[in-house]
């Protein structure tokens, strides 16, 4: 009888620790439009999104200013990265860039109205 009660307990935590790790391994994506402008910004955003929890790859296209988030949704949300892309000073969909920080970055990261100065075919 004793025995047969272990063999079930033996059971139900295995079954119990296959649909957490199940959990675990499922990942979403999203695409977040941003405010990068260079190759600057794309590295900015993406060392970000690599110490940012859950998040298991990111990728930045410059041209389309597109980040895409390959993530663990038991760890993250969309909301959580898009703040994290806010927090280095870039917008993100309807997620304003922090204002402080978009102050910082260096002039050919800001937004082409916000420059100080027109670089023009400047390029990185
Ligand atoms: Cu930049």
């Amino acid at each position: 009888m004793k025995r047969i009660k272990i063999g079930m307990l033996v059971i139900l935590v295995s079954l119990i620790g296959r649909s957490l790790s199940a959990q675990d391994a499922k990942t979403a994506e999203i695409e977040i439009l941003t405010s990068a402008q260079c190759s600057m910004c794309k590295e900015t955003i993406e060392k970000a999104m690599a110490f940012e929890k859950g998040v298991i790859k990111a990728e930045l296209v410059v041209d389309t200013k597109i980040l895409m988030v390959t993530y663990k949704p038991a760890k993250t949300s969309p909301e959580v990265i898009r703040k994290a892309v806010s927090a280095v000073g870039y917008d993100a969909d309807e997620v304003a860039a922090n204002p402080e920080v978009y102050e910082k970055l260096a002039d050919c990261c800001k937004k082409p109205e916000d420059r100080k100065s027109d670089h023009s075919g400047h390029n990185h």
